[in-house]
């Protein structure tokens, strides 16, 4: 069986995430999506949230699912049976970083990385402008799946930072 996994903060996810994730599922027969257990940096959304929220964007994948994980992502990827890691490139900025991580996970356990050119509809959309943009009343509705805007407006609406 090939199997990749899709990692990331995911605070929360967006369309863009989003897309790679639908991609991905094309190209081989399981995708874990997995989320980073952060504990040094606190997000806008719990780690249970964000896997709710992916949980149910993803149900009509019947070959994603989400997990999450800590530490190195190359452990979760040897624990999960999975020997390439699906990544987004958005632009240029991102590949420096992205080729850093990349070479290293080859190394540290021969971690392969596919590196997904974004869909230009997308190419502008990160998880922090999302929320921004969503803390001073801009409209993300086009850009997030429903329910994330749904829980956008909420927490929002409750006072979070
Ligand atoms: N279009 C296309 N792709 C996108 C878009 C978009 N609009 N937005 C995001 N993406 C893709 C990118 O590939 C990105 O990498 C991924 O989605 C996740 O994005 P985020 O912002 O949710 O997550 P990040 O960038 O914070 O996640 C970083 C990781 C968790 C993947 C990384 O820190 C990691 O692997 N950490 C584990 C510790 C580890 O192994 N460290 C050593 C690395 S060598």
């Amino acid at each position: 069986m090939k199997r990749a996994v899709s990692p990331g903060s995911f605070d929360p996810v967006t369309n863009g995430h989003l897309d790679i994730i639908d991609r991905s599922s094309r190209l081989y027969d399981e995708v874990i999506v997995a989320v980073l257990i952060n504990t040094s940096k606190s997000g806008l959304f719990t780690l249970e949230e964000r896997l709710d929220m992916l949980r149910e964007v993803t149900r009509p994948y019947p070959n994603v699912r989400v997990e999450s994980f800590h530490g190195l992502l190359v452990d979760f990827c040897r624990a999960q049976g999975a020997a390439v890691v699906v990544k987004g490139l958005r632009a240029v900025s991102d590949f420096d970083y992205e080729l850093q991580m990349a070479q290293m996970n080859v190394g540290l356990a021969g971690v392969e990385t596919l590196f997904m050119p974004t869909n230009p509809l997308y190419s502008f959309l990160s998880s922090s402008l999302i929320k921004d943009v969503a803390k001073w009343g801009g409209d993300v509705s086009p850009h997030v799946p429903e329910v994330v805007a749904r829980r956008l407006a909420e927490r929002l609406a409750h006072g979070a930072p």
